[in-house]
């Protein structure tokens, strides 16, 4: 029996956007260097741990990104897939049934106990994304009253009926910590309700996380791969994650994307002195406030932009404008001045200003054209 070189990505989120921009070119692009590390790496099984899609509901352009994907990939090994918290799941499992003929195995919520999938010397097991209720009634006395207790009844059950010649791999899409909340203390089971502590793992060979952006292992043999893309500024470095059934080895394949998500920190100066870029940018300012003006001259250069930050020379409070606010603001007059006043002022507009300006406002315009 042959073993399984197998590919962990997930946290797709397919359809997503920041700051008004689609990044469905750049998605478009990572499902190509996807296929490619299948191709390199001779991969038997693809384990896609969850938030496929960015929505529930996803846009047709969405939909037909993960057709092409999907259609691409299963042409290469099997591939797992369950459903995360972001994902529509049971739009996700329709034709699940069907599915599986083509080597698509879809989990979509838990209506049922798990089931193992043999391939090879792997055994998988497939957890999506969970609430406590819905496991409660799959396993009535086991006392569950925490997403910790659900996956600790749901792990207590494949220990049970795995196969013992095979090695386990479980998929699950939910917030894993180091060590279990602890029962004893009410307030901290309450504040990490939905939180599962990684010794539930145990003895598990390798246990595919999805949720969380930011490769990491809250355990040896526990690993979340971490979002292929970067889908906020502090996500650090990305990468997928390969598991082989033989050696038992974890292995990290690094991605490099033509565009991301970058954090710029510096003066107006410094900042405006840097390469144009196409990245999709934080600017963090420290020599001044978030205005629009200073908005519109980064725009012009980092066409991107998406965040700034900034902060007033004098120590004062740091302001912070995304583009999409920009977009939105108000071009009530009443509301123009009020910008205006903190923006250069450095303080909010006191009403009798506001008031008097509109007096004016309104002078100029009643008696416009005729004088
Ligand atoms: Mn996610």
């Amino acid at each position: 029996m042959g073993n399984v070189r197998i590919l962990h990505t997930g946290d797709l989120h397919f359809g997503a956007s920041i700051g008004g921009f689609s990044l469905l070119p750049e998605q478009e692009a990572l499902v190509e260097m996807l296929l490619k590390i299948v191709t390199e790496q001779s991969i038997d099984a693809a384990v896609l741990t969850g938030d496929i899609f960015d929505r529930a509901v996803s846009t047709s352009e969405a939909i037909a990104l993960y057709d092409r994907f999907l259609t691409a990939l299963c042409r290469q090994c099997p591939v797992y897939l369950i459903a995360g918290n972001h994902d529509g799941a049971a739009r996700l499992a329709s034709l699940a049934g069907l599915l599986r003929g083509a080597g698509l195995y879809v989990q979509g919520s838990l209506r049922e106990k798990p089931q193992p999938i043999r391939q090879d010397d792997a055994e998988f097991w497939l957890i999506p994304y969970f609430n406590a209720e819905q496991v409660r009634l799959l396993y009535p006395n086991a006392g569950i009253r925490s997403a910790n207790d659900a996956m600790r009844a749901l792990m207590d059950d494949v220990r049970a009926r795995r196969n013992p010649a095979a090695c386990t791999i479980v998929a699950a899409h939910c917030f894993v910590t180091g060590a279990s909340p602890s029962g004893s203390d009410t307030s901290a089971v309450l504040a990490g309700a939905g939180r599962v502590g990684a010794d539930v793992f145990q003895d598990i060979p390798y246990t595919a996380l999805g949720h969380l952006h930011r490769a990491q292992q809250p355990a040896p043999n526990v690993r979340y791969s971490g979002s292929p893309y970067p889908y906020s500024f502090s996500e650090g470095e990305k990468s997928v994650t390969i598991f082989d059934t033989a050696t038992r080895q974890i292995t990290e394949i690094p991605l490099h994307h033509a565009r991301t998500l970058r954090t710029v920190r510096g003066t107006f100066d410094e900042v405006l002195a840097l390469p144009t870029s196409e990245d999709y940018l934080q600017i963090e300012l420290t020599d001044r406030g978030a205005g629009l003006e200073t908005l519109d001259t980064l725009r012009a250069r980092f066409p991107r932009l998406v965040t700034l930050l900034g902060r007033q020379a004098a120590g004062g409070e740091a302001t912070t404008l995304t583009v999409e606010e920009l977009r939105t603001l108000s071009h009530r007059p009443a509301d123009l001045v009020g910008r205006f006043c903190e923006e250069i002022g450095g303080s909010a507009a006191q009403q009798e200003h506001i008031t008097l300006f509109l007096e004016l406002l309104r002078e100029i315009q009643e008696g416009g054209g005729g004088q």
